[in-house]
């Protein structure tokens, strides 16, 4: 938190942060500890789009409402604009590229992902679709057609030492941004 306080008394450029995957590979346990460390603000998309029922009918097949991506953006894109954000949703290619300095996408290997999304009461379709998700790597690939390749970037998410790894290497990536550009 103290790392970016120290840029709070003059006009500052912010960087805007997605973090992206299937879902299970734990983005959500990264991106609220790397708020609490780097003080930026942590949004997570399916929690925006229930506080605002930004939502567009009920898919009947993975029995969840579907997002209003175009609300989605409206909402968000005032923040977006001044900077300081970590995005977290289970893809990134339905927000403006403009939006994003960097885009990590955490991946986990497929029995570990298996087993996470199985004690979140995922089952039959919904669970062996997420987990072929993680297998095609989908969303490394839509995150590479919708950003420019340099800032999209893997990371590995299977162990505590994997969290910990990821945390120091967005703190440390972080920091020498923000001192590049302001
Ligand atoms: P997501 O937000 O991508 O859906 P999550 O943060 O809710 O994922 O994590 C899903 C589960 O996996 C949760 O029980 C925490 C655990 N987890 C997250 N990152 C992990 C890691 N690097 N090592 C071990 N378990 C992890």
């Amino acid at each position: 938190m103290a790392i970016l306080n120290v840029y709070s008394t003059f006009t500052i450029r912010m960087l805007n942060l997605s973090l992206t995957g299937t879902p299970g590979v734990g983005k959500t346990t990264l991106g609220k500890e790397l708020a609490q460390r780097t003080g930026l603000t942590y949004v997570n998309i399916g929690d925006l789009a229930q506080e605002g029922q930004l939502y567009d009918g009920y898919d009947d097949e993975y029995q969840c409402p579907i997002l209003d991506e175009d609300r989605v953006v409206d909402e968000l894109d005032e923040k977006m604009v001044e900077g300081g954000m970590i995005v977290d949703y289970h893809g990134c290619d339905l927000f403006p590229e403009r939006w994003f300095h960097i885009v990590f996408v955490l991946r986990t290997d497929n029995t570990q992902l298996y087993t996470r999304l199985e004690s979140r009461g995922y089952t039959g379709k919904k669970l062996q679709d997420n987990v072929q998700c993680e297998i095609f790597q989908t969303i490394y690939e839509e995150a590479m057609e919708a950003y420019s390749e340099e800032i999209v970037h893997q990371l590995p998410s299977n162990t505590p030492e994997d969290l910990e790894r990821n945390l120091e290497q967005i703190v440390q990536w972080t920091e020498q941004w923000m001192k590049d550009h302001n």
